[in-house]
């Protein structure tokens, strides 16, 4: 007989279990399923594609002794099973701790900084560029004890200033694309130091140019100690991405990440928590209800909040992004997304909203109101749209109801609105997002995916979320 020692169930499902190393028998292959169902998203499933010979626990198996630097055999042994039934802190290996400090943690040790501003660009206004500024350092001394003097004369502990290729130190900039900007760990003389490449476009709030801002606010991250994460929702992940800086909230990872070097703001009424620190959505989180999805140029969007994945085909890994990285234009939070390949565009919605892409671009004259795409007025937002390819209408899903649009002739179908269990056998709830895909259509109804063939309307099998969204956790 197995015996825990301690069996904690967290939230989700997610169990730690301790227990002395035994040697591998029947039951501990049943605990490596669950750990492995639990770690690493090992599901029932075999995926979409036949893999011949290795068994999915196998794979998963592998996978988790590449992980852990173990052996990689794909077979339940000794080790595997040992480090399996190492106590853990219950959270999946996806979410761990993403940020990064530089090599030896360099920090301030006080709270009271100063900055000065050396210089000004000539891109935006002197007053726009002490907001900037300000907000920019405010950013961090809204989660730390840190507090931030602002110096017009002599040395400050952060000197910021704009310069062009060589600018005083070894590090010259690179004229216009390239580098932004550059900042040095805490330390004294150039330590904390922030410069910005005047040869660069800084805007105050525009998606043209780099909003100060942002640039600013990363810069002041490595400033203050932080390298870059690898969490794409941080503020110090390495790509830029236009984000709105009258409603940015440092992000999760990010206030993980400079309260591991400062601990939190201790004058923070806790009566008044303000706005909670957005978090990245987790693949591998299985009650996770999907916003839209949709297929582009032979690949797979999964959208959800700020982000979407998206499938290469050549990768069974999907890469996660900010959607304003790729569409500076789109709305955040989606109803729902088709792609009409008649038309090669992906249509996203949002509210009484639609907004027409074609590539990156927003198509001239979008976003538009759902009654051009045939809707009518009464109906406020969509639940989820999917292009059926064999007959070149697109479904749109409005609470138990779908209507059916002719992409060729750019009207509904008569007899639509139609009831959902008419033709989605099977189907009881609200539709949350839907695409397809080889043939198939997929119907997301909150966790769940129903997969059906249009043309004879048969329900094939009931999927999870997680089903093309894999959860790798690497
Ligand atoms: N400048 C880099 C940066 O600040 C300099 C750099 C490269 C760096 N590797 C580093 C600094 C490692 C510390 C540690 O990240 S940059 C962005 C972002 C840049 C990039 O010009 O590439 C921002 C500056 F995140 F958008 F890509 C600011 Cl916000
Ligand atoms: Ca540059
Ligand atoms: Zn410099
Ligand atoms: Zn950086």
């Amino acid at each position: 007989m197995k015996s825990y020692s301690l069996c904690i169930i967290l939230s989700l499902a997610v169990t730690v279990y301790c227990a002395p190393a035994l040697p591998v028998t029947v039951q501990d292959e049943g605990f490596a399923e669950s750990y492995l169902k639990n770690f690493f998203n090992l599901t029932e499933e075999t995926g979409p594609s036949i893999r011949r010979g290795i068994s999915p626990v196998s794979r998963k198996l592998s996978e988790m002794q590449r992980f852990f630097g173990l052996q990689i055999t794909g077979a339940l042994d000794a080790d595997t099973l040992a480090m399996m039934k190492k106590p853990r802190c219950g959270v999946p290996d996806g979410s761990i701790a993403r940020f990064t400090t530089f090599g030896n943690s360099p920090k301030w040790n006080k709270n009271i900084l100063t900055y000065r501003i050396e210089n000004y660009t000539p891109d935006m206004s002197q007053a726009e560029i002490d907001d900037s500024i300000e907000k920019a350092l405010q950013v961090w001394a809204n989660v730390t004890p840190l507090r931030f003097t602002k110096l017009y004369s002599g040395t400050a502990d952060i000197m910021i200033s704009f310069g062009s290729r060589s600018h005083g130190d070894y590090y010259p900039f690179d004229g216009p694309g390239g580098t932004l900007a550059h900042a040095f760990a805490p330390g004294p003389g150039i330590g904390g130091d922030a410069h910005f490449d005047e040869d660069e476009t800084f805007t105050f709030r525009s998606n043209r140019g780099y909003v100060l801002f942002m640039v600013a606010a990363h810069e002041f991250g490595h400033s203050l100690g932080l390298s870059h994460s690898d969490d794409p929702g941080a503020l110090m992940y390495p790509t830029y991405a236009y984000r709105n800086p009258d409603t940015f909230v440092l992000p999760r990872d990010d206030v993980n990440g400079i309260q591991y070097l400062y601990g939190s703001n201790p004058v923070k009424d806790p009566a008044q928590p303000g706005p909670e620190p957005p978090t990245t959505p987790d693949a591998c989180d299985s009650t996770m209800v999907l916003d839209a999805v949709t297929t582009i140029r032979g690949e797979m969007l999964f959208f959800k909040d700020s982000f979407f994945w998206r499938s290469y085909p050549q990768s069974i890994t999907p890469q996660q992004s900010l959607i304003t990285n790729f569409w500076p234009n789109a709305p955040n939070n989606i109803d729902a997304a088709y792609e009409s390949q008649q038309s090669d565009r992906i249509y996203l919605f949002k509210g009484r909203r639609v907004w027409a892409f074609s590539g990156y671009d927003l198509v001239r004259g979008y976003p538009q109101r759902l009654t051009s795409v045939g809707l009518p007025r009464s109906v406020r937002k969509i639940d989820a749209a999917v292009y059926d390819v064999e007959s070149g209408k697109t479904l749109y899903f409005v609470g138990n109801y779908y209507y059916s649009y002719d992409e060729a002739r750019r009207t509904m179908d008569q007899g639509f609105p139609k009831r959902l269990d008419q033709t989605f056998n099977g189907l009881n709830r609200k539709v949350t997002a839907a695409f397809q895909y080889r043939g198939f259509t997929y119907i997301y109804s909150g966790p769940y995916m129903f997969e059906y063939h249009l043309r004879s309307g048969r329900l094939y099998r009931v999927l999870r979320n997680s089903y093309f969204l894999r959860c790798t956790n690497f």
